[in-house]
């Protein structure tokens, strides 16, 4: 059957989007709608239900593994085939938009419910997966699910992970939340191919004037967790030399690898997202502060030396100021390189579908870097407006988010081999 004409029906997907979106809605004071459904939350149980109730309404025999993974299968002719896998994340950061991962899954749910509707059977089965904790912003590592899906950490230690916001344990959050499964992880067979449809979440796209990207890879990503202690004291009787504080190295540590990303230049990029002063008064030098840092770099040696850099400044600091500085890290990937392939697979089906494309990495982390290390795995990628994500402004257009989704389709159908 030629299924080449084949294509999405952009107006739906954009509904589910758009329902999705209202599960942990967030609305701004400029009519900015984003959503937050931090991972094994009652949101993300919301809104895993409202995909779960989707799936099975397209008849998908539909699984959940031991970390909360949910895979939804659409069966093909070959019962031998492996799946070609579509997936991404639904779990959302606080402050999230509507695109950022929703996409990938229902892009694949619309795949499948352009197959049922045109009747198209496929010799591989197609599956469509969500994975628990893709952003990390609770519990780290981020891509927790899919890195275990794939082998990549161990069951118990992920069951293990405490939250950064109230401390609870991943384990129970997911008894709670009613998603921990009985299907193995890591998984009991590798999927045949995988594919990600995400929203760029940088401005490379738009800047171009580019629809389609083909992504090439993903950076690497070194996150690290920063307990400095110094001496809580008197902020007005306690003279600057005596002084032990912590509140100063954090902030002196934020100057400073903002400082060491500038200097490299390339795509080495450094944030200090999250920065906790205990006891947090206005008249008390702080005893403690908690930060993190987020290191990237499309280059691991690169990488290597940003962390490098990261550290003599911590030393230098604890040394000058008198505190200590204790370091744990929360997630650390080497830069992923795509199957080439596959990459040129989504190229030239962007390009046969009257797309432009470019050929990019991918500055955020994804799914798509844990299944790489078990199956021949791609990305497409679509515009992000004013290439903002991790925000609740987050917007791509839906005539990008229909040819995203019309490419998806057609490499799923190359990969799955229409019958
Ligand atoms: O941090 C990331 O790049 C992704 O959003 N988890
Ligand atoms: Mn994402
Ligand atoms: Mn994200």
């Amino acid at each position: 059957m030629s299924t080449s004409h084949l294509r999405a029906d952009g107006g739906r997907l954009c509904a589910r989007l758009e329902a999705l979106g209202e599960v942990g809605a967030v609305l701004g004071p400029n009519g900015e709608r984003g959503c937050a459904r931090l991972a094994l939350t009652d949101a993300d149980r919301e809104g895993r239900d409202l995909v779960v109730g989707w799936m099975h309404d397209l008849g998908l025999a539909v699984g959940i593994d031991a970390i909360g993974n949910v895979v939804g299968v659409r069966a093909g002719t070959d019962p031998d085939a492996a799946p070609v896998m579509i997936g991404s994340h639904i779990d959302t950061v606080r402050t999230g938009g509507r695109f950022d991962g929703n996409l990938g899954v229902l892009g694949g749910l619309e795949v499948i419910e352009t197959l049922e509707q045109h009747g198209v059977r496929t010799r591989h089965p197609v599956a469509v997966a969500f994975f628990t904790d893709e952003e990390g912003a609770r519990f780290q590592p981020d891509m927790l699910g899919s890195l275990v899906y794939v082998g990549g950490m161990g069951l118990e230690d992920a069951l293990d992970v405490r939250a950064a916001d109230d401390g609870a344990r991943l384990g129970e959050e997911l008894q709670r939340i009613g998603y921990a499964g009985s299907l193995p992880c890591p998984a009991a067979g590798a999927p045949h191919a995988y594919f990600e449809l995400h929203i760029e979440q940088g401005p490379v796209l738009e800047d171009e004037g580019v629809t389609i990207g083909a992504v090439t890879g993903v950076q690497g990503i070194s996150w690290t967790e920063l307990t400095i202690t110094g001496q809580s004291a008197h902020a007005g009787t306690t003279p600057m030399r005596l002084r032990h504080d912590p509140g100063y190295v954090a902030a002196a540590i934020t100057v400073g690898v903002r400082a060491i990303a500038q200097r490299m230049g390339g795509t080495q990029v450094a944030t200090v997202g999250r920065c906790e002063l205990e006891p947090n008064l206005v008249n008390v030098v702080p005893g403690a502060v908690t930060m993190t840092v987020d290191l990237r770099n499309t280059d691991e040696s690169l990488l290597l030396q940003a962390e490098a850099e990261f550290q003599q400044l911590c030393a230098g600091l604890a040394g000058e100021e008198g505190v200590t500085i204790a370091r744990r890290s929360l997630a650390r990937f080497q830069p992923v390189e795509f199957d080439t392939a596959m990459v040129d697979l989504v190229e030239a089906t962007a390009r046969r579908l009257g797309h432009t494309t470019k050929r990019m990495p991918s500055g955020a982390g994804h799914d798509a870097q844990m299944l790489a290390r078990v199956c021949p795995t791609a990305m497409v990628f679509v515009p992000s407006v004013n290439g903002l994500s991790h925000n609740i402004a987050e917007h791509t257009h839906p005539a990008d988010i229909t040819a995203g989704a019309d490419v998806l389709l057609q490499v799923v159908l190359a990969a799955a081999v229409a019958v």
